[in-house]
């Protein structure tokens, strides 16, 4: 069912829970070819979560700053191709938000063990806010903190559980947001894991 937290911020509650296992399918290959791993911030600090990318651009993140690359530094090579059903399922959950249109090309593949976290932040590496941005939740749950338009504004928590499609487009894709550290816990299909993709219109 449709929740709408705000004018441009809705949440597709258990959106993606029919092709969860299809989706877990396509995760799994897409991180046997490019692995998720650690993040360091510009400031030199490592992240808990650790991540990887799919479609024609990745986010990355050094000691140059963040930003979008079109190959994985790891190997060089160009990021795995989006799979369509993930882009089926963003472009669907866009429209149903009042998005239509979305077409995603960057797909951060975000893997949270239990304890790891992320902190308030804003995501502004994009080269366009006007595209709205997608995220699906998969495995074990989490407090998604959804904040104003300052660092200041005390968030609001909401749970993000297994299957959860979160929609953020309009003003509401500048708020300021962030996970608190994922619980302990085993998921029927996931285990000890919480996987967050996120669909972004990076150019
Ligand atoms: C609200 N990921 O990768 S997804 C991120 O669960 C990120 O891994 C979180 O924030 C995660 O940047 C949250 C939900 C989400 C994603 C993007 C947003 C919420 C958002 C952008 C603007 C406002
Ligand atoms: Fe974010």
């Amino acid at each position: 069912w449709l929740e709408r937290l705000s004018s441009g911020a809705v949440l597709l509650h258990r959106r993606a829970s029919d092709i969860d296992a299809l989706l877990l399918a396509e995760v799994e290959a897409l991180l046997r070819q490019a692995p998720p791993r650690g993040m360091q911030t510009p400031g030199g600090r490592g992240m808990s979560v650790i991540t990887s990318s799919c479609g024609g651009y990745g986010w990355v993140s050094d000691a140059r700053g963040y930003r979008y690359a079109e190959r994985d530094p790891l190997s060089g090579l160009p990021w795995p191709a989006m799979p369509a059903p993930f882009r089926a399922l963003a472009e669907a959950a866009a429209a149903e938000a009042g998005f239509p249109g979305f077409a995603p090309d960057a797909c951060l593949i975000n893997c949270y063990a239990p304890g790891a976290k992320m902190s308030l932040h804003q995501d502004k590496d994009e080269r366009d806010f006007s595209a709205p941005i997608v995220s699906v939740s998969l495995g074990l749950p989490a407090v998604f903190l959804f904040g104003g338009f300052s660092r200041a504004e005390r968030p609001g928590r909401i749970e993000l559980r297994h299957g959860d499609v979160l929609v953020w487009g309009g003003p509401d894709r500048m708020r300021f947001h962030g996970v608190l550290p994922v619980a302990e816990g085993e998921h029927p299909l996931l285990g000890r894991r919480r996987i967050n993709l996120t669909f972004r219109k990076a150019r």
